[in-house]
């Protein structure tokens, strides 16, 4: 592998660009309208410009990609998160031009791309799922008596989902046709498949994935847990390795049992494995994400792996250099997402200039971001500034470095969700690690959460600012846009 195209922006494009200069290989960066003075541009070896702002004609344009590659001489491409990096048809396309994606395969990316097909393929090996229907649900009546053997409240979830979107939680029978309907009619027209099914709601769990790496020689490894559990709207906010709540067993368990599920599609490349964790401690399998993820800093600083890395070498058919006994957790970690919203305000999207802009710096501190002072934050893409990444010898001196981290960032002409941070470190149940996925509607600012309709709000705001941005012909992606698997969704905008 000689020159590597990066199919991304911001600062995972930076981050891929740096690992791949460390190994002495070529980069080429790829740029829409609102990216001609972006950081990646500037950081890369070569830039072809791809075409208009809104990412449906310059970042999701496989074929534009694939064009840059040939103008450049590019042999392989990473697709980074969001954008095409979950898209069996992109893959597809790469392998066919003769390309090499940093990446799954497309058959590997197909299966997982459908939660149904991926707990079918997971059916294989003894995984612990949570009860509900193996099938899409066709029949109104078939679908009432299954519920009622799973035991309400149960959740409808659409197949071609991912990341929460098209789930809907049904408490009693009585509403269960009506859910059902509108979960259908919403499934078809955010991802084109109105396929959905049910499963047991867990109604307070945590949210924990374990990450995978495979190569081309039949060698599968896990990197450990991180915790998912502080997010909002679904999007994740903060997280971090390992988990507090994980037993050594449970941790045992649990990465055996995603290395099974990567193993039943014989995984290649970097993956995640999802899970809940329920009250007792048990665990189900709910789907695996095929891409280098946003939070993967924190596994990288905990194994002293670099992610990018071996993403490269396994694309490159070389054989994993470690075996899962080689890996151990050192220290902790905590990644805090540094995005462009105002927490006081739901955590509705800000736009404007960042006026002052100066990072955290120092012992177990790393700061993954793709901008300086002086630029604006486009609105066309997620919203997220920055990660701020820190590491100490034990998670209390992680969340200390992080709290210092904090106060040391300066950031003016932008709220942005540092503030939030400092409040979930300084949490009592954050400190305990007595905390699941209801931590935020819980603790953050319940006067205002109670009464307010966020997801109303939140649509009014991009509402709002497409009026705003209309002169520019500006489209505003509804966030979470960047990292979620939905292909299916991309696919409509793709060509
Ligand atoms: C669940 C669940 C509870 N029960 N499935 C959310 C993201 C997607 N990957 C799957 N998700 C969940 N699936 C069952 N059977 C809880 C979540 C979930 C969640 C749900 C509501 C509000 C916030 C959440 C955060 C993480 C996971």
């Amino acid at each position: 592998m000689n020159k590597i195209l990066v199919a991304n922006r911001g600062e995972i494009a930076l981050r891929i660009m740096r690992s791949a200069k460390e190994m002495g290989i070529l980069t080429v960066a790829v740029f829409s309208e609102a990216d001609r003075e972006a950081l990646h541009v500037r950081y890369a070896d070569e830039a072809i410009f791809i075409g208009p702002a809104p990412a449906n004609q310059s970042y999701l344009v496989g074929e534009k990609i694939i064009e840059a590659c040939r103008a450049t001489g590019a042999d392989a491409i990473h697709p980074g998160y969001g954008f095409l990096s979950e898209n069996p048809v992109f893959a597809q396309l790469v392998k066919d031009a003769g390309l090499i994606l940093i990446g799954p395969t497309p058959e590997a990316m197909a299966i997982m791309g459908n939660k149904l097909s991926a707990k079918a393929a997971a059916l294989k090996y003894q995984i612990p799922m949570v009860p509900g229907t193996e099938e899409a649900i066709t029949d109104i009546s078939e679908a009432k008596r299954r519920a009622a053997e799973v035991g309400f409240p149960i959740l409808i979830k659409a197949a071609a989902g991912g990341g929460g979107k098209g789930m809907r939680v049904v408490d009693d029978i009585s509403v269960f046709e009506e859910q059902m309907q509108l979960a259908v009619s919403e499934a078809l027209s955010a991802f084109g498949d109105g396929a959905v099914f049910i499963e047991r709601y867990v109604s307070s769990p945590r949210h924990i994935e374990i990450q995978v790496l495979g190569d081309n020689h039949g060698n599968i490894v896990h990197l450990f847990e991180r915790e998912c559990s502080i997010q909002r709207r679904h999007q994740k906010v903060i997280e971090e390795a390992p988990s507090s709540i994980l037993s050594p067993e449970i941790r045992e368990k649990m990465g055996k049992c995603a290395v099974d599920v990567a193993r039943s599609v014989n995984y290649t490349g970097a993956g995640t494995v999802e899970f809940i964790l329920d009250e007792n401690l048990d665990f189900f399998f709910l789907e695996m994400n095929t891409r280098l993820q946003v939070e993967h800093p924190v596994t990288e600083l905990i194994t002293g792996l670099d992610l990018v890395k071996e993403q490269i070498k396994i694309a490159s058919g070389e054989a994993l250099s470690f075996s899962q006994e080689d890996l151990k957790i050192n220290g902790h970690a905590i990644e805090l997402r540094v995005y462009a919203e105002d927490p006081q305000h739901n955590f509705l999207p800000d736009i404007g200039v960042l006026k002052t802009y100066r990072t955290p710096k120092g012992n177990g501190v790393r700061v993954d971001d793709g901008f300086e002072e002086g630029m604006e934050i486009p609105v066309y893409y997620d919203p997220m500034i920055a990660k701020l990444i820190t590491y100490g010898a034990s998670r209390t001196e992680a969340i200390a470095r992080m709290l210092r981290a904090i106060a040391e960032y300066d950031i003016t002409g932008i709220q942005t969700t540092l503030n939030f941070g400092k409040f979930v470190m300084e949490h009592e149940a954050f400190i305990s690690g007595n905390f699941n996925t209801h931590f935020v509607s819980k603790y953050f600012n319940p006067e205002e959460r109670e009464n307010g309709n966020e997801e109303e709000a939140l649509i009014a705001a991009i509402v709002a600012l497409n009026h705003l941005k209309k002169k520019n012909n500006a489209v505003l992606a509804v966030p979470p846009a960047e990292e979620s698997n939905n292909w299916l969704k991309n696919r409509k905008n793709y060509h």
